[in-house]
């Protein structure tokens, strides 16, 4: 059972995720009107883990005997001067939200909550990957540059990505059971 702590901590948490698909989200948008859609494609993608993250956080509140409660979620930024300033942004925001990854662990800690501690290993190595991947992703178009052929060589490359649920992810659990 989670502490009424534990649970808000976590509402909290899956609406920076939200946040997330939603940045992510209007990034895709922003890449489209540029036409660089390989761009758009990976953070269409991006957009789509980060609602597989919410969704999973949310999961876990619920079956946890808490309450999964939504919250207002933030408008994000709607335009960016370059593809490397929006991808400074992703860099950037990761990082930020390793940090709240690591807040809610400390809370799990002080609530003598192992569980809850266990399942957050999964996002503290989520985000070892993400910032990992977004890193790669910010060296490739630094190194691009000026240089717009290639910058289309890393727009085309980006598009190359798959998405893939986590493993044990039911994006629709209740299918079938009514
Ligand atoms: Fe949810 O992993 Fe990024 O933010």
């Amino acid at each position: 059972m989670l502490s009424d702590r534990m649970n808000e901590a976590l509402c909290q948490q899956a609406n920076r995720e939200l946040y997330s698909s939603y940045l992510y989200l209007s990034m895709s948008y922003y890449f489209e009107s540029i036409d660089m859609l390989g761009f758009a494609h990976w953070m269409r993608l991006q957009a789509a883990e980060e609602l597989v993250h919410t969704m999973r956080m949310l999961d876990y509140v619920a079956g946890s005997g808490g309450r999964a409660r939504m919250l207002a979620v933030e408008a994000p930024q709607f335009s960016w001067s370059s593809p490397l300033q929006a991808f400074q942004h992703v860099w950037d925001h990761e990082r930020t939200v390793t940090g709240l990854i690591l807040a809610l662990v400390r809370v799990a800690e002080e609530e003598k909550d192992a569980a809850t501690g266990q399942f957050l290993e999964w996002y503290v190595k989520e985000q070892v990957e993400e910032e990992e991947s977004s890193d790669g992703v910010l060296s490739q178009v630094k190194a691009a540059g000026e240089d717009r052929s290639a910058l289309v060589e890393a727009d085309r490359k980006l598009g190359e990505r798959r998405f893939k649920f986590p493993k044990g992810f039911e994006m629709f659990p209740y299918s079938g059971s009514a």
